[in-house]
């Protein structure tokens, strides 16, 4: 209950006699890079940060930050980050006004739409959205005054497959269940690598402490991975698995758990109502798979496939998760279906120590529609809509392909998918046709230098935070609010101002009621959404002024089971949605009978000190050996005569770049990786630093046609390239010098 929420558990109240405490110089609040909602110290002078460190008294983090946090430092004080709008010219670009810039944007806006058509007009939204507490709860007045049905995001080469089951299971597209990692004996991690990105749809600081505590209390941690990672280094097991064929480890576990009798009917049944009808026909689901079937496809000989599966079912507790190395390849939604009826027919689904559902304190599931998958299909891809977002692949047709519908201008909202999106040559050429383009960003990067105008919000030390987004997947619940830490400029604007006063001059016409509750918010900010937020919440008596003095952050308890009540379908079952999964068997059988494992495939990587393409202008996170890097096994590297340091020619479907490669024994043989982000090299870009590193982009190698048929999402993890060896001047002339032997 509420009283024991603020006096028992939570000492660390402001105003009581804390050492930690805030004052002119001390600053707590929670960091937004990633999903991680590590809490840190900002001890400054004025406006002078002296240093940023994580903060003990924090409930969620305890102290814990990465490197990246430091980052918010430098993105404060980057000379290259904009600081007022600036527009396009014939003679470069020009600093403009904001009510200029506002005013040119809605007139471009608008010519646009008036000469092609609403849906003329395309809007992405990137991941930084995410992350963005007024951005977040003002972005549907943006959307609904832009009124085009072109909508985009970095969802669908992301998390897609994980709302698309949540949807069908649980009946709502962020009802997402996430592992108990505090509590499990035994966690299978496959394609994710949080020691590097700090855990995603699964919101905890430390995981390198919580992993080795898994292990220190005779629990377990196995990682299937194609590359030995930092999370594989200190797990208790690591298996190689060949990219892309996770859906044949998944369906061979599936037909072991049936097969060793381990599925947990009851369990499941438990508080998950009556899945007993379905659950039987999962049974059959896997059937055709056995462990000896897919064990020379995967790499993953088929005992250690039945020994994993002893030991995940007979662990006191256990759960299994997935991410980005499976949810974004050719086989993400059967993938992750398969991840989670693992997870349900095992019986761990909302059991502690499994796969749970979070209970944060602003309940977006309750303030937010349910969603929907493939109500229309982009126009010339045919691919479907989830949520009224077309699949990003299918972006730069949209804009190439002439006939009724062609987008013709653009809005790119705190995005670069020149960098982050597949084939970024091909959607770079298409941004450089547009009629008109404003990007919402801070930087000019290779995708905001196609913008006739950019806007740019002011830095993340300048706002207020909440983490409306992740304490969703958190896996311990909590809450805090962080202040403002630096007064904005007079003249900088929030991108939630910059969201109400475009969406003020786009949509005159609005019904009253819209109009009145955006000059409400800007009149109040976005507080006073985030404190109905608060009190509409589980948390009863939770209000933003109780909040705010906690400024450590509330402790609201580990997770608790949430079923029945966690699922939002009319008759509070779970709905396994066979048939739909079903169908897609057969793709997978095609798999099966003609795969060809010669073939080198490419995957990607993130490093401690990354963050999507974004923070490579940060000088104390780039530093040192350039990470841009073909890995490849020694194996790999000797069939193509490759040596470590020289450079290597990769070539695609859809393009080529030329890196530098790392041998490592890392790397499954036969696969390659490269991360993502780089390639600042691009005419136009302004980041002194990130260009002085500029890399290679590993998107200009993904391909735009190689997606997930099921969901629409983008197939970026097992790419089919191939590698030459590019032979440097010195060996150039070694061989010209043979040559010459061999002619005299
Ligand atoms: N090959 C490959 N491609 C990938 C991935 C992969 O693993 N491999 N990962 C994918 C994933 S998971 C994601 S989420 C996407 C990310 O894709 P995107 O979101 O398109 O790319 P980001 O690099 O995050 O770019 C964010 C931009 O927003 C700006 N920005 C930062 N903060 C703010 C802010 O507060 N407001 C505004 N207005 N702008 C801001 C930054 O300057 C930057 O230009 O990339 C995807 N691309
Ligand atoms: N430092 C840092 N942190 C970040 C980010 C960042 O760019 N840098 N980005 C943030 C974002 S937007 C996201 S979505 C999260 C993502 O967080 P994670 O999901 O943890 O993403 P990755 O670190 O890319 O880990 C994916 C793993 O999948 C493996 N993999 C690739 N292909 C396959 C495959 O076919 N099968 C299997 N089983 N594995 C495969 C890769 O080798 C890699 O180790 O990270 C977030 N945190
Ligand atoms: S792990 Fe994420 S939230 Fe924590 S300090 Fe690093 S970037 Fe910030
Ligand atoms: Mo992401």
């Amino acid at each position: 209950m509420i009283k024991s929420i603020f006096n028992d558990k939570n000492k660390n109240d402001k105003n009581k006699n804390d050492k930690n405490k805030a004052d002119e110089q001390t600053h707590f609040r929670t960091c937004n890079l990633c999903e991680a909602m590590c809490g840190i110290v900002v001890k400054h002078d004025g406006e002078k940060v002296l240093s940023i460190k994580g903060d003990k008294d924090d409930p969620f983090s305890q102290g814990y930050i990465c490197p990246k946090a430091t980052a918010l430092q430098d993105l404060h004080e980057d000379p290259d980050r904009l600081r007022h709008p600036i527009e396009r010219t014939s003679d470069g670009w020009k600093k403009i006004s904001w009510d200029e810039a506002l005013d040119k944007v809605a007139a471009g806006i608008k010519s646009v739409q008036k000469k092609y058509g609403k849906n003329a007009f395309g809007v992405y939204l990137g991941n930084p959205n995410v992350h963005n507490l007024g951005g977040m709860l003002t972005i549907k007045h943006l959307l609904g005054s832009v009124k085009t049905r072109s909508r985009f995001s970095a969802t669908s080469i992301d998390q897609l497959p994980h709302h698309i089951i949540s949807l069908h299971l649980f009946g709502h597209m962020l009802r997402i269940p996430v592992p108990d990692v505090n509590r499990t004996q035994h966690m299978l991690i496959i394609g994710g690598n949080p020691l590097a990105s700090n855990g995603s749809i699964m919101t905890a600081a430390n995981m390198r402490q919580k992993l080795k505590d898994i292990k220190a209390r005779d629990g377990k941690v196995v990682v299937i991975d194609p590359r030995r990672t930092e999370t594989a280094d200190i797990a208790s097991e690591h298996h190689f698995i060949r990219p892309a064929t996770d859906v044949l480890l998944l369906l061979a576990m599936l037909n072991e758990i049936y097969a060793q009798g381990y599925a947990k009917k009851a369990r499941a049944n438990n508080r998950a109502a009556d899945l007993a009808p379905e659950i039987e026909r999962m049974a059959d689901f896997a059937k055709g798979y056995s462990a000896e079937s897919v064990a020379s496809i995967t790499g993953i000989a088929a005992d250690e496939i039945k020994r994993m599966v002893k030991e995940f079912c007979e662990a006191e507790s256990s759960v299994c998760y997935s991410r980005m190395g499976v949810s974004v390849q050719e086989f993400g939604l059967l993938s992750q279906y398969l991840v989670m009826i693992i997870n349900i027919v095992t019986g761990r689904l909302d059991e502690i120590g499994g796969l749970m559902f979070p209970n944060p304190a602003v309940n977006v599931v309750q303030n937010t529609g349910p969603g929907y998958l493939g109500k229309r299909h982009s126009r010339v891809s045919n691919l479907p809509d989830f949520n009224g977002e077309y699949p990003v692949v299918a972006m730069a047709d949209e804009m190439l392909e002439e006939g009724e519908g062609q987008l013709k201008g653009f809005m790119c909202v705190a995005g670069n998918p020149v960098l982050s999106t597949p084939n970024g040559e091909k959607l770079d050429k298409a941004f450089a046709e547009l009629e008109f383009m404003v990007s919402f960003d801070y930087y000019v990067t290779e995708t905001s230098r196609h913008a006739n105008i950019i806007l740019p919000p002011v830095s993340a030390l300048e706002r207020d935070h909440y983490d409306v987004t992740f304490n969703g997947f958190a896996t311990h619940n909590v809450a805090k609010y962080s202040p403002v830490l630096f007064t904005k400029p007079k003249d900088a604007k929030h991108d939630w101002q910059i969201y109400l006063e475009l969406a003020e001059r786009l949509d005159k016409k609005a019904p009253l009621a819209t109009k009145a509750e955006r000059k409400l918010i800007q009149k109040l900010g976005p507080q006073f959404v985030l404190d109905q937020g608060l009190r509409r919440g589980p948390y009863y008596g939770l209000t933003l002024r109780k909040l705010k003095k906690y400024s450590h952050g509330i402790d609201l308890g580990p997770l608790k089971p949430m079923l029945p009540e966690a699922i939002k379908h009319k008759d509070q079952q779970i709905n396994l949605n066979v048939d739909f999964y079903e169908a897609d068997l057969a793709r997978v059988s095609d798999v099966m009978t003609s795969y060809d494992d010669s073939q080198i495939l490419l995957i990607g990587r993130r490093h401690v000190r990354s963050n999507n393409s974004w923070l490579h202008n940060s000088h104390r996170l780039t530093k040192g050996k350039s990470r841009c890097t073909l890995m490849l096994h020694p194996d790999t590297a000797k069939a193509h005569d490759i040596k470590d340091g020289k450079e290597v020619k990769v070539t695609s479907r859809v393009g080529v770049v030329t890196i530098v490669a790392e041998v490592t024994d890392e790397l499954m043989p036969g696969v390659v990786s490269i991360p993502h982000g780089f390639g600042h090299g691009r005419k136009g870009v302004k980041q002194k630093i990130a260009q002085s590193n500029a890399g290679v982009s590993v998107n200009d190698l993904t391909d735009d046609t190689l997606i997930d048929k099921l969901s629409g999402n983008a197939a970026v993890n097992g790419v089919p390239v191939t590698l030459q060896a590019v032979a440097s001047a010195e060996e150039d002339n070694e061989t010209t010098a043979i040559n010459d032997k061999v002619v005299a």
